[in-house]
């Protein structure tokens, strides 16, 4: 049994005596002891790859921070590479893929993995849940498949992923053979998570703000929906569509247990469109360079506006590496000792 359950409980729409609190990005440059461990690895992907210090950097904001829940470390980009398409972390720039995806052959070539395929990360769920030891719920986690197959076909991050909409409006077929590989790999590979240990999964779709709200729906919804489908019925699943501002109402369609909002969603309108689901987040990252009392003032107005039951505390996005520690700090402890 967790000692600390407050993240499931508001999860699954229970009552809570406060709301939880986690952030998203909170194992990261944020912290220096996690810039200490990141140094014993060779690279990122090394870093992602050795269970011992990913276990090592999950526990760390919740020993540092106070906070209700770990997130396992990894990354999205971990489910191409376990389908064949590896990828690289080039220091202040961002992911890059040496190959990408432009033609049937290629997606051809790329198979479904299996939980097996990205047996390090189930190690570092095994791993961390045992250093955890009951205390918070652990997060698993995934790119939703539009989010994934921009990366892809992209090669890279971007502003405008338009190499990757090319793809959507030029090979639509192709486009859904790739995530419908994507979704059922995901699938798979969130089950293994659950097995592992995760107590709550959360979906990040990244890039929902650039597609169009039909777009949306017919290459990134449809597919985040099968996944809900088949991970709902084991642990509650967390939808975290970044600028997907219309589709708030359609993702309470899904069986997902919760919508994370970005920050430019307003919490009583998305309260109205997704009466049925626990809401999470939305503060913006950048409130955190402001002065404390702005945060403070600013934290507590939102935990009004969301109210103490069917609330996740969060960001909207994550927190951003030169962001001072101090105020993530004071953030959290905003949040924990709010009148509820
Ligand atoms: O603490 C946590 O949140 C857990 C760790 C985590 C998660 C959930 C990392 C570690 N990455 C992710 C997910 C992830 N990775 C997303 C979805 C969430 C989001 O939108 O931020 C995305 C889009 C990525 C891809 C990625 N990985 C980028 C973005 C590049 C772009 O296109 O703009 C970058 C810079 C990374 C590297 C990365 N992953 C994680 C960290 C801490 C870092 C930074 C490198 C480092 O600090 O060492």
């Amino acid at each position: 049994m967790l000692k600390n359950d407050l993240l499931l409980r508001a999860a699954k729409g229970l009552e809570v005596e406060r709301a939880p609190v986690w952030l998203m990005r909170q194992a990261g440059r944020v912290l220096p002891e996690y810039r200490a461990t990141r140094s014993k690895a060779k690279n990122f992907v090394e870093f992602v790859k050795t269970p011992e210090l990913a276990a090592e950097v999950t526990v760390q904001p919740v020993t540092i921070l106070g906070v209700d829940a770990a997130i396992i470390f990894s990354d999205i980009l971990v489910i191409p590479e376990a389908m064949g398409l590896p990828y690289e972390m080039i220091e202040a720039k961002g992911p890059r893929f040496p190959n990408t995806i432009n033609s049937k052959t290629d997606i051809d070539k790329l198979k479904i993995a299996e939980a097996g395929d990205l047996d390090y990360v189930m190690q570092a769920l095994k791993l961390t849940k045992r250093e955890l030891n009951n205390s918070v719920p652990l997060i698993g986690f995934c790119g939703a498949p539009w989010t994934i197959l921009a990366y892809m076909v992209e090669g890279s991050g971007s502003k405008t992923f338009s190499k990757a909409k090319q793809f959507l409006y030029t090979q639509p077929e192709l486009a859904h053979q790739l995530l419908e590989k994507i979704t059922l790999s995901s699938i798979n590979y969130l089950k293994g998570q659950v097995a592992a240990g995760a107590d709550l999964l959360q979906i990040f779709d990244s890039w929902a703000g650039v597609l169009s709200e039909k777009m949306f729906y017919e290459f990134s919804l449809k597919y985040i929906s099968q996944i809900c489908d088949a991970l709902s019925p084991l642990v509650p699943v967390t939808v975290f569509a970044k600028d997907a501002h219309d589709g708030i109402e359609k993702i309470a369609q899904t069986t997902c247990s919760s919508i994370g909002l970005d920050w430019t969603i307003d919490p009583l309108t998305a309260r109205k469109q997704a009466e049925n689901k626990t809401l999470q987040g939305n503060a913006d990252p950048c409130l955190l360079y402001a002065d404390e009392k702005t945060i403070i003032a600013q934290t507590q107005t939102m935990l009004k506006t969301f109210g103490k039951q069917k609330y996740i505390c969060n960001l909207g996005h994550g927190l951003y590496p030169d962001i001072d520690k101090e105020k993530v700090k004071l953030f959290v402890d905003v949040v924990k000792g709010y009148g509820w």
